[in-house]
């Protein structure tokens, strides 16, 4: 088993397991943005969103919702910030949804994403597009 997310949910990896589900397993993150960052992953080697089966989409986040709520009760969080990435920018091939905590003044810049401008008319392009995609 060469996933290391596999490995963690078959307890073939030491991992700090925060919730353990009979289809999700959450964990900490061991290069935390902030501490108390969880990774909530489906139990199946599912590699990224767009994969999810219908079944899985609930208890997914049914849980991110449940760590979200637990890293301000348990950590004093005022919030959190909740991500995954996707092919790009995804450095292990198995979903995993980030719930990072997040406090006012913490100095997290929304991950320094860059903004770019609509030209007149490409908003309504884009979501024509979008909306023929999505049926
Ligand atoms: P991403 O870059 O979005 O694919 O996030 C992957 C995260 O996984 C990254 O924040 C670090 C974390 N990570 C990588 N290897 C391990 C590991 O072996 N154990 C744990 N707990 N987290 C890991």
């Amino acid at each position: 088993m060469t996933c290391i997310f596999c490995r963690i949910i078959a307890e073939d990896e030491p991992a700090e397991v925060v919730l353990d589900t009979d289809d999700v397993v959450a964990f900490l993150d061991t290069r935390p943005v902030f501490k108390g960052h969880v990774l909530v992953v489906p139990r199946d080697h599912i590699p990224t969103l767009t994969e999810l089966p219908d079944a899985l989409v609930a208890p997914l986040f049914t849980a991110a919702r449940s760590v979200a709520a637990a890293v301000r009760e348990a950590l004093g969080a005022q919030g959190s910030f909740v991500a995954m990435n996707n092919v790009v920018s995804q450095s292990v091939p198995h979903l995993h949804v980030h719930v990072v905590p997040r406090t006012k003044g913490d100095g997290l810049r929304g991950f320094f994403w860059p903004r770019v401008r609509y030209a007149v008319g490409e908003p309504e392009e884009y979501a024509a597009r979008l909306r023929a995609a999505l049926g």
